[in-house]
């Protein structure tokens, strides 16, 4: 007899507003010293993975998010070769760097060793690269591993959870100092800024402070179903390369599913509702 069971996993976006997923199977139910976290699957984007009831990344959905957070500041950079990860213990920023030819190291910081326990068990798509040679995993503060690392980076990803109580410090301008003295002379760093149509007041200040700081600061846009509004932001901070000037022809053939060379230039293209925020 087909189940009647229906179970449904809702993220509370705001106080007026839900996204709840069907879920066939919980796989994975975990309190860990920093968040409560759990893996299941949905039926209509697949496995996901929740923490503090606020969906991660789903199989469906996550290379857009993935390829974005990465391949547009690496394509940037003439030639990275030792990027930080900040977060994203999933592994799927990681995943999308090491396709990058000139990388010889990825350092993977994350705060909670049982996000990437987790990935590797039950995520094997997006966490394939965690055990790449070139990767090192750091299990700490990312805050803390950039105050003390000074000119390493040609990259920066900023993986980060949503700007709610510890992870606040990933938004701040602090951090974006560190991160700039964390990075080579001609480093770039790039961070999810969440959504254009919630987070109104929360993408300005950040853009403000990355621009108070970086020479070249460009905000870009791409389509994350599972992420509050649907329509999501990432936030560059360039010292020397424009990612704008990039030559089209130049960059690398990458087996990519949402990021190409038309979108790399195409994601910088900002409806004026948008640009309002920036001005
Ligand atoms: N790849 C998309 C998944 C994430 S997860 C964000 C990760 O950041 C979590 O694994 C969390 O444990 C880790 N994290 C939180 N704070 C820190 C910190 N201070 N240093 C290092 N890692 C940290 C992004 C989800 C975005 C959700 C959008 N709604």
């Amino acid at each position: 007899m087909e189940s009647k069971l229906a179970l449904w996993v809702k993220e509370q976006q705001t106080d007026n507003l839900a996204l709840s997923c069907r879920v066939s199977k919980v796989l994975h139910r975990e309190k860990t010293p920093f968040q409560d976290m759990a893996v299941v699957d949905t039926l209509q984007y697949g496995r996901m993975l929740v923490l503090d009831n606020i969906i991660q990344t789903t199989v469906g959905d996550e290379f857009v998010y993935h390829e974005m957070i990465t391949h547009v500041a690496l394509n940037t950079h003439p030639s990275p070769k030792r990027v930080l990860v900040i977060g994203g213990g999933d592994g799927g920023a990681v995943r999308e760097i090491v396709k990058h030819t000139s990388i010889e190291k990825v350092v993977h910081c994350e705060i909670d060793g049982a996000v990437i326990e987790v990935a590797k068990k039950y995520l094997p798509e997006i966490s394939c690269a965690l055990d790449n040679p070139k990767v090192e995993i750091i299990i700490d503060d990312g805050i803390k591993h950039v105050r003390e690392n000074k000119k390493t980076y040609d990259v920066i990803v900023v993986d980060s959870p949503d700007p709610i109580g510890p992870a606040e410090g990933l938004f701040s301008a602090g951090f974006y100092e560190d991160l700039a003295a964390a990075l080579k002379d001609d480093g770039i760093f790039v961070a999810q800024t969440e959504s254009p149509f919630i987070n109104r007041d929360l993408i300005p200040r950040l853009y403000r402070d990355i621009a108070g700081i970086f020479p070249i600061t460009r905000l870009f846009l791409a389509n994350v179903p599972t992420y509050p509004g649907g329509l999501w932001s990432f936030t560059m901070g360039s010292k020397k390369y424009d990612p704008l000037g990039v030559d089209r022809e130049k960059i690398p053939e990458l087996k990519t599913r949402y990021y190409s060379p038309a979108i790399h230039q195409a994601c910088f293209v900002l409806p004026p509702f948008v640009q309002e925020l920036l001005k």
